[in-house]
């Protein structure tokens, strides 16, 4: 596989710092000596430009909003450059926002994407529902087609997605018009309770089947919080009672067996937060059983 892989220091989304640190993180855990020593292909195209603001800018809550869609046109941009090359996007975060540009770049090459959102969020706030303002909790909703016409319209078309071709995972965290749009669109969700009663290669199993199904390509979306805090402390809003390490391994795996991924991302990591750089070591070890790394 060729693999161009893109950083983005973004913090603005989650209106905390350290995120933006992300990307570094993850470099120094050795993304691509462990991935370059499965084969693969890898060109790291650096970090996308995010300009910071002097001052907090808010507009009809929602924190930051000029650069979190200045950040993201520019990344929907290179990801859909590395698409149109022919090559595989692996976008490093910085918060979730950059979903938003990522989605918009892989959409741009992929008519009809599917996406599996790991996350103990749904990020599927509008600046109405949104308790906090924060961008970082709205990108599947945009990404949709629902929130600020200026998140939605980044990469310059909307809708991105279809709600029948979208599965969240590791969800025990949503706020009430998260849960009011689920039902309105008929999102599938794979909660904690679900992981726990069905197990997770089940859960797989279905998640892949659902999101597979009418779609040409699939995009990995990869939450470090929708891991449990014990194995992933390096983040901003940990959520007790997540998915182990062996459970992402799994489901990493089985996405792998499925061959169905087109692109990924993984957000989040926060080593300022972390425990020697524990969460960013975890991301690299999930992205190598992502991309097929086994033991025999
Ligand atoms: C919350 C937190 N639902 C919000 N979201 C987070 O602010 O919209 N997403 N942390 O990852
Ligand atoms: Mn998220
Ligand atoms: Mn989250
Ligand atoms: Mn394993």
């Amino acid at each position: 596989k060729n693999i161009s892989i893109v950083g983005v220091p973004m913090d603005l989304g989650a209106d905390r710092r350290g995120v933006d640190m992300g990307p570094s993180a993850i470099r120094y855990a050795g993304v691509v000596a462990r991935l370059e020593m499965m084969g693969m292909h890898i060109e790291d195209k650096g970090d996308i430009h995010v300009n910071r603001p002097h001052r907090y800018t808010e507009t009809e809550n929602h924190k930051y909003l000029d650069e979190v869609v200045e950040a993201n046109t520019k990344l929907a941009n290179v990801v859909s450059d590395i698409m149109q090359e022919g090559r595989f996007p692996l976008v490093l975060g910085g918060d979730h926002s950059i979903a938003l540009g990522t989605i918009g770049g892989v959409a741009k090459n992929v008519n009809d994407l599917g996406v599996i959102w790991f996350d103990a969020h749904g990020d599927l706030n509008t600046g109405e529902t949104s308790p906090s303002g924060n961008i970082h909790g709205m990108p599947l909703a945009a990404s949709l087609g629902y929130g600020h016409e200026r998140l939605v319209g980044i990469a310059g078309f909307s809708p991105k997605i279809k709600p029948e071709n979208v599965v969240i995972i590791g969800a025990r965290s949503l706020d009430e018009g998260e849960r009011e749009l689920i039902k309105r669109l008929g999102i599938k969700v794979f909660t904690m309770h679900e992981i726990d009663k069905l197990g997770m290669a089940r859960v797989m199993d279905e998640a892949i089947s659902h999101v597979s199904k009418h779609t040409k390509g699939v995009h990995l979306s990869l939450d470090l919080d929708g891991l449990d805090p014990h194995d992933a402390p390096g983040v901003g809003t940990p959520v007790i009672g997540g998915i182990s390490y062996r459970e992402g391994h799994l489901a990493m795996e089985m996405l792998a067996e499925a061959n169905i991924l087109c692109s990924a991302e993984f957000v989040e990591v926060n080593p300022i937060l972390d425990q020697q750089n524990m969460t960013a070591r975890v991301a690299v070890a999930l992205m190598s059983s992502a991309f097929g790394d086994k033991l025999l």
